[in-house]
């Protein structure tokens, strides 16, 4: 398949409610939206950055500027057999995973919609349905935090991820399984804390949280290891693994029990199946974790959890968690038993809509073979 038009733009939403975690606030969805046409097909990439370098070091811009510049180059005009062949070719860019991921992704929904078949069978998804978590952000107070919970519990999500930062971690659970008892419930830091903050995991460690996200360092394997040791609540990584190699020092070092999955952190769906199958291989279960996706990233997401060793509910919510209107149709939708469908139809299966999408667009730069 060879290359001959890609096109980047960035776009924004606004979020139904502003997203608060350790590191920011978020009101409004910043994405760079990546589109590969071949005649009348085209294919749709989301990079996950955010628009400030607090998660990772990658933002819009970045991607923007190190996408332009030396990825377009390097893929324009290339004829590609296969995925792996387009990763290949971007190898020698260090880093950059979700400016990389965001390619593949496009590449990949093009190639699967050439061959007539969903990103789910491609990809050897297991499940028709995936289970559905949500996330809320750091809340004003600990009556709006309770008020929201109910209200998503209510729709039907299966599990409860609240985000903690100092003064706002032990006090909030205690509050938490007062109000609504056992429900399946865990915690992200976003590595708000360092080893000097053990007290607090101690305290934590009795309110049998299904496992604690990125507690310590963003780049951190080695306290983390010494926490687990620690703590019986299993510790489940999200910033600092971004590489099958930082998988594999996880693993030997016990760093983590569980791991959170994001295919723009991992540098494309390629290596987030390459991760999920070592995880398997070392009884390590994963669930797949979200950066606020429109719909199109939303559309990996289902299409990822969908595999075999995806044992936790994810970071996928239905598309109005997030947004009024979001830009594809049909939106996902939870269903009552807190699960959300897979598409079947080829490639991500929903479809993007032009007039959305055109509305929401800050910036637009189009590469073309002549
Ligand atoms: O740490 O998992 C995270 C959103 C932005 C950046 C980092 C994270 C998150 C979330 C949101 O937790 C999950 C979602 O998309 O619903
Ligand atoms: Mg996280």
């Amino acid at each position: 398949m060879i290359i001959r038009e890609i096109e980047l733009r960035i776009i924004s939403l606004p979020l139904k409610r502003t997203f608060e975690t350790s590191f920011g606030r978020e009101s409004v969805k910043r994405a760079l939206i990546i589109t590969i046409r071949e005649n009348d097909l085209e294919g749709f990439g989301e990079c996950v950055a955010m628009p400030t370098p607090y998660y990772s070091y990658e933002t819009v811009n970045t991607a923007w500027y190190v996408i332009s510049e030396f990825m377009v180059p390097r893929i324009l005009g290339k004829d590609f057999k296969k995925p792996e062949d387009l990763i290949k070719a971007l190898e020698r860019i260090r880093g950059h995973n979700m400016a990389k991921s965001a390619l593949e992704c496009a590449f990949l929904d093009l190639f699967c919609k050439k061959a007539g078949i969903s990103l789910k069978d491609y990809l050897r998804g297991v499940r028709n349905k995936i289970e559905s978590g949500v996330s809320i952000g750091i809340q004003p107070n600990i009556k709006s935090l309770l008020d929201l919970i109910d209200h998503y519990l209510d729709k039907g999500y299966r599990r409860i991820k609240v985000k903690i930062k100092p003064n706002w971690d032990v006090n909030i659970v205690r509050e938490i399984r007062k109000e609504f008892g056992e429900i399946p419930l865990m915690v992200d830091a976003n590595a708000a804390y360092s080893l000097a903050d053990l007290e607090v995991f101690r305290l934590l460690d009795r309110y049998n949280l299904m496992m604690i996200e990125q507690p310590l360092g963003y780049d951190d394997l080695i306290d983390h290891s010494e926490l687990q040791r620690l703590i019986k609540t299993p510790i489940c990584l999200d910033e600092s693994v971004k590489s099958v190699n930082d998988l594999k020092v996880a693993i030997k070092l016990r760093s983590c029990k569980v791991l959170n999955i994001k295919i723009g952190r991992v540098g494309g769906i390629l290596n987030a199946i390459k991760m999920h199958d070592l995880c398997l291989k070392n009884r390590i279960p994963v669930w797949c974790g979200g950066m606020l996706e429109t719909g199109i990233g939303r559309a990996f997401n289902v299409a990822i959890a969908s595999l075999p060793n995806f044992k936790f509910p994810n970071d996928i919510s239905a598309s109005d968690r997030y947004f009024d209107e979001d830009i594809i149709e049909p939106p996902f939708m939870l269903n009552r038993d807190g699960t959300i469908n897979v598409p079947t139809k080829p490639g991500i299966g929903v479809d993007i809509v032009k007039e959305r999408l055109e509305r929401a667009t800050l910036k637009k730069a189009v590469f073309k073979l002549d």
